[in-house]
């Protein structure tokens, strides 16, 4: 039997201000996963700094902080068996606009010509991240 994981899952600004955050809690629990918390913040440039610590240096990294800090962000935990890799599933590809049908970004992202792929929702990648997102995120768990 696998063990339970928890995930750390962002519904980032875009899926917030289009209102799709209700959507998107609701394809996470038709999947069966837990919701452990669920909480609309406020990034800070030191959080985003520590959670995207991987791409400083990209062409992306500038505008995609910047696009964080545009609006609210849902931050969410999730809980399940095998819930990283099924989460990253329902998500779909980065890219929304060949992210397949049926996935999140998929169905419900697109491109808008914009300096950063507004795809709607991060999830961890690995067991290692999901337990130092959620530290950034949510310390008190
Ligand atoms: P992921 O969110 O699918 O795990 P990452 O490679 O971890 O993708 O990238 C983090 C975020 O940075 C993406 O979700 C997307 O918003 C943005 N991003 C990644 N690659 C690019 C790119 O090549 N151009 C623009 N934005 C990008």
């Amino acid at each position: 039997m696998t063990d339970v994981q928890r995930s750390l899952v962002l519904v980032k600004p875009d899926g917030v201000r289009r209102g799709l955050s209700g959507e998107i809690l609701r394809r996470i629990e038709a999947k069966g996963y837990a919701l452990a918390a669920v909480e609309l913040r406020d990034a800070t440039p030191e959080l985003l700094a520590e959670h995207y610590a991987e791409h400083e240096g990209k062409p992306f990294y500038a505008p995609l902080v910047e696009f964080m800090l545009s609006g609210p962000v849902l931050a969410v935990v999730i809980e399940g068996q095998r819930c990283i890799e099924g989460f990253r599933s329902l998500a779909g590809a980065t890219d929304p606009t060949v992210a397949a049908p049926g996935t999140i970004r998929g169905d419900l992202g697109r491109d808008w010509g914009l300096a950063v792929q507004q795809n709607l929702v991060h999830g961890s990648d690995s067991e290692e991240s999901a337990a130092r997102e959620i530290g950034i995120w949510f310390p008190q768990l």
